[in-house]
């Protein structure tokens, strides 16, 4: 068992508070991996804010890191004992069917056919104060050692910085993905992001390096413009200058509506808003963000009927364990800079001062380190 540092959330509501935890070995078919830093992701502050679907308290956040493996468990044969990993919130088991499947990236051995919050094995490794702490989708990492089973984790470069690379773990490979493999932007179309946080502008770099001419950020903070413009975005809207609905406002800047549409709020309105703001024939919208547990989105049926498309995509649409390491390589080879997104960098004791700043609007991505 070892004792060290974790960011626990015990509760809806409440800030993070810094503890020191036990986390045990990893058993059969798991890996115990120190993790060196990680990123902090809106959907982190979902779980605070108790938005999250089928999360159970105490639970430890964090989804985007990057670290060395510590030990492994019996029969673990895909990673060693200081092997450079980065820990994946959504796992490739390579045996169900959706693995199989290359269209497919949803591994059907997921947190998400299993929202227990707890191993597969319906147990957790972490306690603090005597109270069993859960997982959070497999990986928790704001914990400095954290268990997670050998088919959700990634072996990468050994030349990858840690305190960079953490955010292949999430939002770049979620934006980037969503455009190149969800929507599979083609060369001079035009796309609108709604949402230009670290995953919007992950999508905008997507939908940049697949050749889109143009490229319209949408977001109510015009704080994110500049940025947004520095990535690939061409023009730059904020719904709140407008009295008509967004939706109006890009169909006549395009003529009849955009060809790919993102929605990377998480709002069920922005979804309308987004899928009424593609052209009414091929257009591609597609949801990235999660609205909170519970919402519905209101549909007109006329929209869909001509021939729009409403998609989601998870995590980009990468099988992870195939895709994560060969991101990673060609973040080495410089074939694109997520370096751009990070604002902040923190030790791990400042953590709810990195919640704050999201919150505020200041920050894009904030990289704890421990
Ligand atoms: N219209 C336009 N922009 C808006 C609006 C609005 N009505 N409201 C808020 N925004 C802007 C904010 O100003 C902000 O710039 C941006 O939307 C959101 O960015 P962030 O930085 O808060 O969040 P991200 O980029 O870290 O994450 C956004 C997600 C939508 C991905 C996240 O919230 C989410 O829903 N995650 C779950 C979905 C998922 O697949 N995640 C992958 C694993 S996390
Ligand atoms: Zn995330
Ligand atoms: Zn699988």
């Amino acid at each position: 068992v070892i004792r060290c540092r974790a960011a626990v959330a015990w509760a809806v509501g409440k800030p993070l508070s810094a503890e020191e935890v036990e986390v045990a070995p990893p058993k059969a078919g798991e890996v115990r991996i120190k993790i060196v830093a990680t990123g902090i992701c809106r959907t982190d502050d979902h779980i605070l804010e108790g938005s999250f679907p089928n999360v159970d308290y105490p639970v430890i956040p964090g989804h985007e890191g990057a670290g060395i493996v510590e030990s492994v468990g019996e029969g673990v044969t895909s990673v060693k004992p200081g092997d450079k990993v980065i820990p994946l919130c959504l796992p490739q088991c390579g045996e169900c069917s959706f693995c199989l499947n290359p269209e497919s990236n949803h591994c059907l051995k997921s947190h998400v056919s299993e929202p227990q919050n707890l191993l597969p094995d319906k147990t957790s490794r972490f306690t603090c104060k005597g109270k069993q702490i859960h997982h959070f989708l497999w990986v928790s990492t704001f914990a400095e050692y954290t268990v997670i089973p050998e088919y959700a984790v990634a072996k990468i470069d050994a030349a990858a910085p840690l305190d960079k690379v953490c955010l292949l773990g999430c939002g770049f490979p979620t934006g980037y993905g969503a455009a190149i493999n969800t929507a599979k932007v083609k060369p001079g179309s035009t796309c609108a992001v709604f949402g230009v946080g670290g995953v919007g502008l992950s999508v905008i770099m997507g939908c940049k390096a697949a050749g889109a001419s143009r490229i319209i950020a949408i977001d109510i903070n015009k704080d994110k413009f500049a940025k947004a413009k520095e990535l690939g975005a061409t023009d730059c809207v904020s719904p709140r200058d407008f009295k008509k609905p967004i939706q109006e406002v890009l169909t006549e800047m395009t003529g009849h509506g955009v060809d790919y549409s993102f929605e990377v709020v998480g709002h069920a309105d922005t979804v309308t808003a987004a899928l009424a703001s593609c052209n009414m024939n091929t257009g591609i919208c597609v949801m990235v963000g999660v609205p909170a547990s519970g919402s519905v989105i209101p549909v007109d049926p006329m929209l869909l009927l001509p021939g729009r498309t409403l998609k989601g995509t998870l995590l980009g649409g990468w099988k992870m364990r195939d895709s994560i390491p060969k991101l990673v390589s060609s973040y080495l080879e410089k074939k694109f800079n997520s370096d751009l997104l990070i604002t902040h960098t923190l030790p791990i004791a400042r953590v709810n001062e990195g919640f704050e700043l999201l919150r505020a609007g200041k920050s894009i991505r904030s990289v704890l380190l421990f």
